[in-house]
């Protein structure tokens, strides 16, 4: 956990606060994750969501999964925490009334499903129903501010949450931006939205927590006397333009980390 990235000095460099965890909809106790990999069950298509599909396990991190669709490819694996609504133990869909789908990009004949399904299903190991968790209820209201810092899924490469920061609200919704990197990740989200969790989520669910891109930009508040922390960083979220340094952050300290391709900067 120690090499990832530590939210205690940050917070303080840069003045800011955390977003408070009631204004998250997430457990303040993150859910238990025991799901291991290979175990089935249903879940929404993500890209056909009225259609129930059955889906293994191909990864556990934190208290997420990563969840791939029988039957389909290995290209459009997606992640769920184990408390999302989107997942159910196998046989829910049945007690309920439904059909069981063939998820969206089934590679075989749609003919072949029932077979497909019966045989999928034959001698596979079901994830048991104590290990799905309760959705936690909708805060009331968006409390969250310009300036908070959050923990968030980036959304064009989900299986990375990355340090992030609220960059505007509007009603209903927030804004997400991710500390380092160019605008090319933001993206606008509801304030009850399962993808944005409170500093120290990462730490304490074992997921992993990315490193700030290379273009982190701290905003220090100048004032010679000392006001009380509560404060300054009250005031630095007001006017976070009072000074501005750019700091290279650990990963070019370490000095020659080249590059991904397309990478904004
Ligand atoms: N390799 C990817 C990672 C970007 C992650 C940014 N997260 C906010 C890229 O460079 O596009």
């Amino acid at each position: 956990q120690n090499d990832h990235f530590q939210w205690e000095k940050y917070l303080e460099e840069t003045g800011s606060l955390s977003a408070p965890s009631e204004y998250f909809r997430q457990s303040k106790i993150p859910p238990a994750n025991d799901f291991k990999v290979g175990m089935k069950l249903e879940a929404h298509d993500p890209r056909n969501t009225t259609s129930v599909c059955i889906a293994t396990v191909v990864g556990v991190t934190g208290a997420r999964l990563r969840l791939r669709l029988d039957g389909s490819d290995n290209q459009n694996d997606f992640w769920r925490l184990v408390d999302s609504p989107d997942i159910q133990p196998v046989g829910t869909c049945e007690k309920e009334g439904d059909l069981l789908q063939p998820p969206l990009g089934y590679q075989m004949n749609t003919s072949s499903w029932p077979m497909f399904l019966l045989r999928t299903l034959t001698g596979s190991e079901m994830a048991p129903e104590a290990f799905f968790k309760k959705e936690p209820p909708k805060p009331p209201l968006n409390n969250f501010k310009v300036g908070m810092k959050l923990e968030a899924v980036d959304r064009k490469n989900p299986y990375l949450i990355c340090p992030a920061t609220i960059g505007n609200v509007k009603g209903d919704e927030v804004y997400i931006t991710f500390d380092g990197w160019s605008g090319a990740f933001n993206y606008w989200c509801k304030y009850d939205c399962r993808d944005i969790f409170p500093v120290g989520w990462c730490n304490l669910t074992g997921d992993i927590l990315q490193p700030l891109g290379s273009n982190v930009l701290i905003t220090k508040n100048t004032t010679k006397t000392q006001p009380p922390p509560s404060k300054a960083a009250q005031r630095s979220m007001q006017s976070p333009q009072n000074s501005a340094i750019i700091l290279p952050t650990h990963q070019t300290k370490k000095s020659g980390r080249p590059k991904p391709p397309g990478c904004p900067s």
